[in-house]
């Protein structure tokens, strides 16, 4: 079998301590459609870096029916229900570790992220993610608190509305869609070191399948500023994205690009994709592992059938050392 790597997005070789007490809980509501998993309490004191919190373990989701997901939307919250703010966030990570990723299959399927700007990832209509009863969503949750306020008992929300394939009719209109992550690091681990001033990385990666991406996004840190797609084989700009950023360069979002109207932008199987991601660090130093650059859209494939050798049913065995995070 071939092995699969932890991660990608968000892996590296430093360690954290473990957080106590934070555990998964995932609420179904079958009348409203809606799964809503919850991570904590967790405990965040005022001027703790990524490295210094410790960080909640793994934890995994175990989905109890055959459904498509439609959409993420992430929160946090105090214990009484209070908005808590996505600068407490540094990232979190949705794995589905009974598949593998389309473009890079040494990783596992990425279904979903999210980092401070606590990216909403709204329905597409007609299309969503098909998960099957007994698959394992690993959520990976990192936390830090560079403000000035500690925050006890914080819970990360993530609101997943769905349609139940048991229910018949509508999960037949649904198309699956999978997730694409166009990495500047290709198919390697994202981070990257930043050199100060004006930079620019590129990297390219093969689409294997036909099919059509429905839109684009894009993922970034601090100081980045635009992130460009192009079609290499078509010699087409697929979508430039500049990114939004307060004064001192922090990440505020990236946009996204939509081309559902159009029926989406085509892939065919073997062209190349290459993706650029800009940076301009005003810190005067080198951010080691600082920078991701990452494209993030869906893509609907022309035929099904050929994305079933994706899954696999067991898992592999992981590579402990990986599996800890680096931002
Ligand atoms: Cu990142």
């Amino acid at each position: 079998m071939e092995h699969m790597r932890h991660g990608g997005f968000m892996q590296g070789g430093m360690h954290h301590a473990v957080a106590k007490g934070v555990t998964l809980d995932a609420r179904v509501d079958a009348a409203a459609h809606t799964v809503t998993l919850r991570v904590g309490p967790m405990n965040l004191p005022a001027h703790t870096s990524h490295m210094k919190m410790p960080q909640p373990p793994d934890l995994i989701w175990e989905v109890p029916m055959d459904a498509w997901l439609l959409a993420y939307h992430p929160k946090l919250v105090d214990a009484s229900g209070n908005a808590v703010p996505g600068t407490v966030l540094h990232h979190v990570a949705f794995w589905n570790e009974n598949r593998a990723d389309f473009l890079c299959p040494n990783k596992e399927e990425h279904i979903f992220g999210a980092g401070s700007e606590l990216t909403d990832w709204a329905e597409i209509p007609g299309y969503g993610y098909y998960v099957r009863n007994g698959d394992k969503i690993r959520i990976e949750t990192m936390m830090y608190n560079p403000t000035a306020t500690s925050y006890d008992k914080a819970y990360l929300e993530v609101q997943i509305p769905f349609v139940d394939a048991s229910a018949g009719s509508v999960g037949k209109m649904i198309q699956n869609v999978y997730p694409a992550w166009m990495d500047v690091n290709s198919c390697a681990d994202s981070s990257y070191d930043v050199p100060t001033g004006k930079s620019e990385k590129t990297g390219t990666v093969t689409v294997k399948y036909d099919g059509v991406l429905l839109g684009v996004g894009g993922h970034l840190h601090d100081y980045g500023k635009q992130i460009v797609l192009q079609d290499a084989s078509r010699k087409e700009t697929v979508a430039t994205l500049d990114a939004k950023s307060d004064e001192q360069g922090h990440l505020e979002s990236v946009p996204v690009k939509l081309f559902v109207q159009e029926g989406g932008y085509k892939f065919v199987k073997g062209d190349m994709l290459k993706v650029s991601a800009t940076y301009d660090n005003p810190t005067g130093k080198l951010l080691r592992d600082g920078a991701m650059g990452i494209a993030v859209g869906y893509f609907a494939p022309a035929d099904e059938a050929q994305m079933a050798a994706l899954r696999r049913n067991s898992k592999p065995p992981h590579d402990m050392a990986g599996m800890s995070h680096d931002h």
